[in-house]
């Protein structure tokens, strides 16, 4: 079962051959997925070869093969976890029972909402990042793009196995409807706001990947706790590939931060966009567009889906058994609302709480690497902190999202909102003057202007590798 099949059409570890009727079904999904990839996936670059990782297995140690790719030849393929034997439900009202392998009929739109809106969040990344390749700061982070893409193409790929395996016709039809949306399409947009938003340059991009993908961490944690098995052992298995990406926008802004302290030792007036630089305070100012846009992805502060999916036991707490309790009937949790205009504390029942529950946890992993980009810069010997903005700050979603408030959290009107936001989100100046930096640099080992090189090579291999062959 769990040996992985890669001389099929489709690589998988669930014995795909063994059941005809799926088997056809996925293959004829696949020339939907190639050309939705061809036409939607990343802009001229498809030709040529990229060091890749492509997962081959699904044991922790060696579980990825590495070597140069074509894109569109990229092995998608479908990975569970193995099945643990006498799995039960961890949380909610079937604790202790075992878990289940089919769809629970009475959860069933509850649940394929779920994956849904997991799946169409994949695609959609890939999408707003598809005209990245023609700015990449070197080839390093081509190669970083692409493997992030690539990654996400498999993603959506695990959610429609699960649409096809276990939801009969909308279940298929969901999945043709995932390869329709568009991001940003006002006819057709993706589901959640975060999605549809621009990724127009690589300052974004290693936001982005920073802060957005690291929802998906937390999501898809909720997620691997769940009681119906197929969908927990498939987001296992996603979290694997989703620490790279992770990587990816941390280590890329630590760089672009690491340049603008050098660069502002090097100037007399400590200038760094004179030379070509991105300043601490751009930074500060992107930081905040970017984990404002990601808090939005967690939902309502309170909210009854939240926890009718919890008692259903179908999306649990990050990492459940660290809790001594996992039924939270009765309990509260502690929060900030919104009343009659002000903040106020108060306490929420536990189960309704779970969205910010999530949003909290994922606010102290943010944290943690925002200390990380500090250390870099007192390391750097420069004066200056970044700080993660308010959760009221700059809210779409939610109760926060009806008033105004400062990064630091106090509630304001909009005229003074408005007064004063391009002080702390960028402004039309700050996106021109960063879109002016993005000029591709080619040459292996080469880093473009704005950014520092990374402390290591992909897989061992050196900086100066070539990770994209350009020429082929
Ligand atoms: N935008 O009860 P509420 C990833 C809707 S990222 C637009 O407050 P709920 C990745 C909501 O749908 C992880 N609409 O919230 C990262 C509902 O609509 P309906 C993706 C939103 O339902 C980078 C209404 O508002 N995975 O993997 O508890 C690259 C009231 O909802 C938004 C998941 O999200 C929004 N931001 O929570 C690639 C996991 N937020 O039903 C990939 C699956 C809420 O009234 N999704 N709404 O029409 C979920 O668990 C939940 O759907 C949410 C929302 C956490 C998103």
């Amino acid at each position: 079962m769990t040996a992985v099949i890669t001389d099929e059409k489709i690589p998988n570890n669930v014995n795909l051959a063994g059941d005809r009727r799926l088997q056809r079904a996925l293959e004829e999904w696949q020339p939907h997925f190639l050309s939705w990839w061809q036409d939607m996936g990343p802009v001229g670059f498809q030709a040529k070869d990229v060091y890749l990782r492509t997962a081959v297995s699904v044991e922790a140690d060696g579980w990825a093969h590495f070597d140069y790719v074509k894109m569109p030849d990229y092995r998608w393929g479908i990975f569970l976890e193995p099945k643990q034997a006498g799995r039960v439900h961890g949380f909610g009202d079937n604790q202790g029972q075992p878990v289940w392998d089919e769809v629970p009929g009475e959860f069933r739109n509850m649940l394929r909402r779920l994956v849904v809106t997991q799946g169409d969040t994949e695609p959609a990344s890939v999408e707003q990042q598809r005209h990245l390749g023609s700015t990449a700061p070197s080839l390093y982070d081509l190669r970083n793009l692409f493997q992030v893409n690539v990654e996400e193409g498999r993603h959506l790929w695990a959610m429609v196995y699960l649409l096809h395996t276990y939801f009969g016709r909308d279940g298929r039809e969901e999945a043709e409807e995932l390869l329709k949306r568009r991001s940003g399409d006002s006819d057709k947009p993706r589901i959640l706001g975060a999605f549809n938003e621009p990724t127009p340059h690589w300052l974004s991009f290693f936001m982005f990947t920073m802060f957005t993908d690291r929802d998906g961490k937390y999501q898809l944690a909720a997620l691997a706790e769940s009681g119906f098995d197929p969908l927990a052992r498939t987001c296992r298995f996603m979290l694997t590939e989703e620490a790279h990406h992770m990587f990816v926008g941390e280590t890329g802004v630590q760089r672009v931060v690491k340049r603008a302290c050098e660069l502002m030792k090097q100037a007399p007036n400590g200038d760094v966009r004179a030379q070509g630089g991105i300043d601490l305070p751009t930074i500060q100012k992107y930081l905040n567009l970017h984990f404002t846009l990601s808090l939005d992805l967690f939902g309502g502060e309170v909210s009854s889906n939240a926890a009718d999916a919890f008692a259903a036991g179908l999306k649990g707490r990050y990492k459940e058994d660290r809790y001594d309790e996992h039924k939270l009937i009765g309990t509260h949790y502690t929060m900030d609302v919104l009343e009659d205009g002000k903040a106020v504390t108060k306490d929420i029942a536990m189960r309704n709480a779970l969205n910010e529950v999530l949003r909290n946890e994922y606010i102290k992993d943010c944290q943690r690497g925002v200390d990380r980009w500090n250390k870099t810069i007192k390391d750097e010997g420069v004066d200056f902190e970044l700080t993660l903005p308010s959760h009221k700050f700059h809210r779409q979603i939610g109760m926060w999202s009806t008033v105004c408030a400062t990064p630091a959290g106090e509630l304001i009107d909009r005229a003074e909102f408005e007064a004063k936001k391009h002080a702390w989100l960028p402004s039309a100046a700050d996106e021109t003057y960063i879109k002016s930096l993005m000029h591709a640099v080619t040459e292996p080992g080469k880093m473009a202007s704005w950014v520092a090189p990374p402390a290591k090579g992909i897989n061992g291999l050196p900086g100066e590798f070539q990770y994209v062959r350009l020429g082929a």
